[in-house]
C-alpha cells in the first residue's frame, strides 16, 4: 500500500467512524444525530446533512420514524424579535447540492414519541424522495451539550403545541 493509499484508507475509516453515512443512489446522508431530551418532553429535534449527488433538484415527500407519531422539517426565522419555527412542506435539495439541518436553523422535528430514547440509543427514520427512492438512517441520540443548549433559546411557534426543552410550537406547525 503506497503512502497515498494509506492516507486515503485512513482518512475514510476516519471519517465511517466519526458519524455513519447512508446512501442510497443520488443522496447521501451524513452526521446524523439528536440531542437527548428529558423524558417529560415528547417531541426531539434531529439533525444531519444531506447531500444531493445528481444533476437535478430533488425534494423530500415524506419522513417517518416508527418511535414518532410525525417528523417534519422546520426552519427556524426571526420574527418581530422571537424565534419562530416554520414547517417546510416539501424541503429542497439542489442538485450537487447540500441541505444542512443544524442546531438553531434547519432541522427536524420528531412529535409524539411513542417511547423513551436515551443517548447511546438510535432513532431510525425514513426518508422519502420525490424521485421515488426512499433511504433508511438512524440518528444516534447524544447527550445535549453546552454548545447545544446555548444554541436552543425558547422558541414560539404556534397553536398552543408544545415541543418541549422550553420551545413553545405555533400555528405554523399545524397541519
Ligand atoms: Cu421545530
Amino acid at each position: 500500500m503506497n503512502y497515498k493509499k494509506t492516507v486515503l484508507f485512513a482518512t475514510t475509516l476516519l471519517s465511517l467512524l466519526a458519524s455513519p453515512a447512508f446512501a442510497a443512489n443520488s443522496i447521501t446522508i451524513t452526521d446524523s444525530w439528536s440531542p437527548e431530551a428529558p423524558p417529560v418532553v415528547k417531541v426531539m429535534a434531529g439533525y444531519m446533512v444531506i447531500h444531493n449527488n445528481s444533476n437535478s433538484d430533488i425534494a423530500i415527500t415524506s419522513i417517518k420514524s416508527k418511535l414518532f407519531r410525525k417528523v417534519e422539517i422546520h426552519n427556524t426565522v426571526m420574527k418581530d424579535n422571537t424565534l419562530h419555527m416554520v414547517r417546510q412542506d416539501r424541503p429542497i435539495i439542489r442538485a450537487k447540492q447540500t441541505l444542512v439541518l443544524e442546531p438553531g436553523k434547519y432541522h427536524m422535528m420528531l412529535i409524539g414519541r411513542q417511547k423513551p430514547v436515551k443517548a447511546g440509543e438510535n432513532i431510525p427514520v425514513t426518508l422519502s424522495f420525490d424521485n421515488g427512492k426512499s433511504i433508511n438512517i438512524s440518528l444516534p441520540v447524544r447527550k445535549a451539550d453546552e454548545k447545544n443548549k446555548k444554541t436552543a433559546p425558547a422558541m414560539k411557534c404556534g397553536g398552543g403545541m408544545k415541543c418541549g426543552g422550553g420551545m413553545k410550537c405555533g400555528a405554523s406547525m399545524k397541519k
